[in-house]
């Protein structure tokens, strides 16, 4: 081979090794922009909350949405008593039209939903195919207690090894909705800013996921985190996640066969309120929180103000 070839084809060998873990925006929401990204998911919840989610028109007309050119908010609503024979509160379910397989995923986040009954959810799946088509919690919890847990749902034949590089704690090992009452595979968190009152008082930070066909990894990093990457901190063109370091919760495809097990995912993000998990009554009590969770969030609406997520971008991008 003549050597100006030569010297071409170990150069573009050299790029493309390097372009494996480099991935291009493919949607950068802001503001007003999460109104064309998402649709409003006005639907009973599937995991029996004291919630009521309304649609996109009542959202705007109540502000329980509200965008700005640089967030977006979407909340709960604060300042109604309820009748425990109706309807529970007005919250909002948003999931992004668009749907992904590998990609990765940036959530640039100032806030988060805290309080007493509240289990906020930032997670992505395909509704249709649910559970065949896999479920990626990347932010969930209950009553204000953290860490955040990183979890999969998976159809049958889907286990992690207990041993993975990531600085998260492994929960249970098999990601099979039918086993363990679909507890799934669960990371806990090291990083005690990762959630609740403890994320929201030192102003967030960001969330990541990037999913492969070898692995689905979850990284965390708090606003004041030295160490957050640049490409994540500016948000937008293009990220490396080679220089992402150490995740905080990694699922890699050993015996999970990833393609297969997860389908084309929309993001969802979701707030309701007591159900399955929040309003068990000895999950609700060992949070230290007051009455029933039913009674709590019928009759506190003051204790939902700060039951709010605030944005600052979601930025999605593929290879
Ligand atoms: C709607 O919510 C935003 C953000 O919290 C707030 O700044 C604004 O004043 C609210 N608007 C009304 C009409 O309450
Ligand atoms: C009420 C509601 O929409 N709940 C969903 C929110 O998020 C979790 C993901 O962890 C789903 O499992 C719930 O169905």
């Amino acid at each position: 081979m003549p050597s100006a070839i030569r010297s071409t084809f170990a150069l573009s060998l050299a790029v493309s090794s390097v372009l494996g873990a480099t991935y291009h925006s493919a949607e950068h929401i802001v503001g007003a922009g999460f109104y064309d990204s998402f649709n409003f998911e006005a639907i009973p919840d599937p995991t029996h909350g004291r919630v009521n989610y309304v649609d996109e028109a009542t959202a705007r007309s109540t502000n329980l949405t509200f965008s700005s050119d640089d967030t977006f908010i979407l909340r709960a609503d604060h300042t109604t008593v309820l009748n425990p024979a109706g309807a529970g509160r007005n919250s909002v379910r948003i999931a992004s039209k668009k749907a992904y397989s590998t990609h990765v995923s940036v959530f640039d986040m100032a806030h988060m939903p805290q309080g007493c009954g509240t289990w906020p959810a930032v997670w992505e799946t395909n509704e249709a195919l649910w559970p065949t088509g896999g479920e990626t919690d990347i932010l969930e919890g209950v009553n204000d207690q953290g860490t955040n847990q990183v979890t999969l749902h998976t159809s049958p034949g889907c286990t992690v090894p207990a041993a993975r590089d990531m600085t998260g704690t492994a929960l249970n090992l098999d990601c099979d909705t039918a086993v363990a009452g679909n507890a799934g595979c669960g990371v806990k968190l090291s990083q005690a800013t990762s959630y609740g009152p403890a994320f929201n008082a030192n102003g967030g930070g960001w969330y990541a996921t990037e999913r492969t066909n070898s692995f689905i990894s979850v990284w965390f990093w708090p606003r004041n985190d030295p160490a957050v990457p640049a490409d994540v901190k500016a948000g937008g063109g293009s990220v490396d996640t080679d220089n992402w370091g150490t995740p905080s919760a990694t699922f890699p495809s050993t015996t999970c066969d990833i393609e297969e097990h997860f389908a084309a995912h929309n993001i969802i993000i979701n707030l309701t309120f007591c159900g399955d998990w929040a309003g068990q009554a000895p999950i609700y009590a060992s949070s230290g929180c007051p009455s029933t969770c039913n009674d709590f969030v019928n009759t506190n609406p003051a204790a939902f103000a700060n039951a709010f997520f605030e944005f600052n971008a979601i930025n999605v991008y593929t290879s």
